[in-house]
């Protein structure tokens, strides 16, 4: 059901990614949504040595033999290093993030790696397709963490007019009504973070499922505009500090210096105060913790239910 061009590219049941967060997207993360049909994606954001990389790839490749992939944000100086990782350990897909992939793909790609970057504008698409990107990930500023300015809404089908090369959405998806959408602006399939962060797979720090169980609609705010990287978290003490250096016009050094170490002190100690917990606008929508082999099956389904409850709008 719903198998799309990208199910084939990716050799997965479900035209459906998991977003690559770091110090949150784990081998456990990323095996369970691929034993779900689903692609896992590992992420690299955080890893500051190598070898870590290296081990959770190889961990990932001992508990399934579905495909899965690795982010690499490209802010991470190692990104070079982490490209030969990769290389070196046949991972079979790489999204990539917060910048212009432009001299990995070819060489990754040259390698068999399908490589799809998240991109924020039609002109990285367009530049990233010529490049020779297999697909692209289109991310609207719903998302979670570090986002661009256009919406989902409008730049998903921007995008699928100026490009030949497969599109995925991202930003503000979490159920099948979000999927159906997606794939009626013209995407072949779509991306999610937020979902299934709230997994029981997931093993970021309990207190942060929790704080996402707490939010409601308007309970996340982006922060660090002024320094080229606005980011998006639920709303906190330290979102409120954020929030004040910018009404101040504090340098930006003063952003640099409260943002380090925020987000591990979230994802891995649960300080959900002081910490940067990042999420999509959507986490208002997220009610229950579950297992991500169950937030696959309910959106294949309502996805379904709702494209049935469309066509008899047309039939009837
Ligand atoms: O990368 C993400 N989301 C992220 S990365 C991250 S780690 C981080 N923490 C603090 C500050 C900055 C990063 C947390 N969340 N999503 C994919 C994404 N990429 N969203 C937007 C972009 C993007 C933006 C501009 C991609 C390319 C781009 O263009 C740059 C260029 O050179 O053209």
């Amino acid at each position: 059901m719903f198998r799309t061009e990208v199910c084939d590219l990716l050799g997965i049941d479900y035209p459906i990614i998991q977003g690559g967060m770091a110090w949150v997207s784990d081998a456990y993360l990323a095996v369970a949504v691929s034993e779900a049909g689903a692609l896992g994606v590992i992420a690299a954001g955080h890893i500051q040595e190598p070898e870590e990389l290296r081990r959770e790839i190889q961990r990932a490749k001992e508990l399934t033999s579905r495909p899965f992939g690795v982010n690499l944000m490209l802010m991470n100086p190692l990104v070079p290093r982490f490209v030969d990782l990769v290389l070196e350990e046949g991972v079979p897909v790489v999204t990539t993030g917060a910048g212009n992939p432009g001299k990995f793909i070819s060489r990754l790609r040259d390698a068999g790696v399908k490589v799809m970057p998240v991109v924020a504008s039609v002109a990285l698409a367009k530049r990233v397709e010529r490049e020779g990107a297999h697909a692209v990930v289109v991310e609207g500023t719903e998302a979670g963490g570090h986002i661009g300015e256009l919406t989902t809404m409008a730049l998903v089908p921007q995008v699928v007019d100026a490009v030949s090369i497969p599109v995925i959405a991202a930003g503000g998806i979490a159920d099948g009504r979000g999927f159906l959408a997606a794939l009626a602006l013209g995407a072949h399939g779509v991306q999610m973070g937020t979902r299934f962060v709230a997994s029981t797979e997931c093993r970021v720090h309990e207190n942060w499922k929790r704080a996402y169980l707490r939010a409601r609609d308007r309970d996340t705010v982006v922060t660090g505009r002024p320094t080229g990287h606005p980011v998006r978290i639920i709303r906190n003490r330290l979102a409120r500090e954020f929030l004040k250096l910018e009404q101040q016009g504090a340098p930006l050094e003063e952003y640099e210096k409260l943002g380090v170490g925020a987000l591990r002190r979230a994802a891995m100690e649960g300080d959900v105060k002081t910490g940067s917990v990042m999420a999509g606008q959507i986490v208002g929508l997220v009610r229950e913790v579950k297992p991500v082999r169950e937030i696959v099956r309910e959106i294949v389904a309502q996805a379904k239910g709702e494209l049935e409850r469309l066509q008899s709008l047309v039939g009837g």
